[in-house]
């Protein structure tokens, strides 16, 4: 492990805690940063460090959810004893996208002869919704195999008994595959929302609506709940239809993905009241949560009643957001919140999970492998063209090689504020979905991307604009 470059001055921590000050420099638009390769290498790049990453999983977990990278062994994430071979679908339409047919054919593969939908174990709804129903549809968009289809019906299937269960429409957390019991009464709204484009999507392919209508209805449900100020908590409780926390802490997490479903949905579904929706929410996170310390924009959170700042957190996850508010049609603050992230990238190559934006503190210094910036740097390049988001992602790409490859592929970090790095033991499932897809699609121009219309997925699924010939 090669040890972290010293930090080149002190930026946005250090001067959002009054100790010192420094302005983004980046250049503008059209220009290409010294030591920014050309973008064929870039992406060769990029592909070679994916490959990277895919064969240490093959060597040491195939067909199992997860790899630890560092000791060879393997992780269940949905539930210890099961596998839904995660990382198979997570990365099978990067692997199409990135031309790697071979493998495609043998994860797809894979996928009709042994994943298991039916398994007699509790999943949680959020995430077997965007990573396994997600990561089926955009398997079986990219590829056109019918039987990807099926295993997706089949999986959601199983998960609707969440929503049909409840009685507020507010789906429940978790659902037992084989005997549909559900469970987990209070639920982030992240949790709650991020369902509309995969079953919009399952709806409009299979032509049964109660996908669709299950998803829409939920998010009514967290959107009527809204307060005076258009602002919604944190979490609901689905049985008593009741908040169980009222801080709004849009865009970070446990929130993070229920706005962006909002456009995505919009977007994907041509839904004007979830366009709506989307516009009067976004608003008033603005009016009420923007903040900027030296100026440099980060969101507070506050209550959501009276917009009373309660917290200045900011969570690597809440990066996403400069991608949304430029995809939402706000441009300008979309490049100023990009740009603190970048300048917390000055600071730190690898990002750490969480720091306060007010004192400087980091807060949680690990790295989940997280690709939000990334996502944000692609979503700013094609609605603008410019220079800054190909140099800053690739200054990203750069971080994420130098301080979390190991010879057994990518791993989390346990502590990125030390020289070198303090790593951990995994690849989570979304680096062979996001990450390298992100950073992929910035330089390689590939002819199966529509550029102009693609749509991805909260966990990067391809949902539109797989272009087969
Ligand atoms: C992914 O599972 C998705 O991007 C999700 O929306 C939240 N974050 C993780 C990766 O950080």
């Amino acid at each position: 492990m090669r040890p972290l470059p010293h930090p080149r001055r002190r930026t946005l921590l250090g001067a959002a805690a009054g100790l010192a000050t420094a302005t983004a420099v980046l250049p503008g638009p059209g220009a290409r940063a010294a030591g920014l390769p050309a973008d064929a290498t870039a992406a060769a790049e990029v592909l070679a460090e994916f490959r990277h990453a895919w064969e240490g999983y093959k060597r040491a977990a195939w067909g199992y959810d997860e790899v630890r990278p560092v000791s060879g062994t393997r992780h269940d994430f949905f539930a210890d004893g099961h596998t839904f071979g995660l990382s198979i679908v997570e990365a099978l339409d990067t692997l199409w996208l990135m031309g790697l047919d071979e493998e495609v054919k043998l994860s797809a593969d894979w996928i009709e002869q042994h994943f298991d939908p039916a398994q007699d174990t509790e999943v949680q709804l959020f995430e077997t919704v965007i990573r396994l129903v997600g990561g089926l549809l955009a398997g079986y968009l990219c590829t056109g195999r019918p039987a990807l289809l099926t295993r997706c019906r089949q999986l959601a299937d199983r998960l609707l008994p969440a929503f049909t269960k409840s009685p507020t429409e507010l789906p429940y957390r978790y659902v037992n595959l084989r005997t549909g019991a559900v469970s987990g009464t209070v639920s982030p709204l992240a949790e709650l929302g991020t369902n509309l484009v995969e079953f919009g999507l399952l709806s409009r392919l299979t032509g049964d609506d109660r996908y669709w209508s299950c998803a829409k209805r939920a998010t009514r449900a967290v959107v009527a709940r809204r307060s005076s100020l258009d602002l919604l908590g944190t979490s609901l409780d689905v049985e008593s239809g009741r908040w169980a926390d009222t801080t709004s802490c849009a865009p970070n997490p446990p929130v993070d993905s229920f706005y962006e479903y909002l456009w995505a949905g919009a977007e994907l579904f041509a839904d004007d009241e979830l366009r709506g929706w989307y516009r009067m929410l976004t608003a008033a996170v603005l009016r009420h949560q923007a903040q900027r310390p030296n100026g440099h924009l980060y969101f507070a959170q506050v209550d959501y009643a009276t917009g009373e700042t309660t917290g200045r957190r900011q969570s690597e996850l809440g990066a996403f957001y400069a991608g949304l508010l430029g995809k939402g049609g706000d441009l300008a603050t979309a490049r100023e919140y990009y740009r603190s992230w970048s300048l917390t990238l000055d600071r730190y190559p690898v990002l750490p999970e969480v720091f306060d934006y007010d004192s400087g503190q980091v807060l949680d210094t690990r790295n989940d492998l997280r690709p939000e910036y990334a996502n944000s740097a692609l979503d700013l390049w094609r609605l603008t063209g410019e220079a800054e988001f190909k140099q800053t992602a690739y200054r990203y790409f750069q971080g994420l090689r130098s301080g979390q490859r190991v010879p057994g592929g990518y791993t989390v970090a346990r502590d990125v504020t030390t020289s070198p790095i303090h790593l951990g033991d995994l690849t989570p499932g979304y680096l062979f979905a996001e990450n390298f897809k992100y950073l992929y699609l910035l330089f390689a121009a590939t002819p199966r991307f529509d550029y102009r219309t693609g749509l991805l997925s909260t966990e990067g699924k391809l949902l539109r604009g797989a272009v087969r010939r």
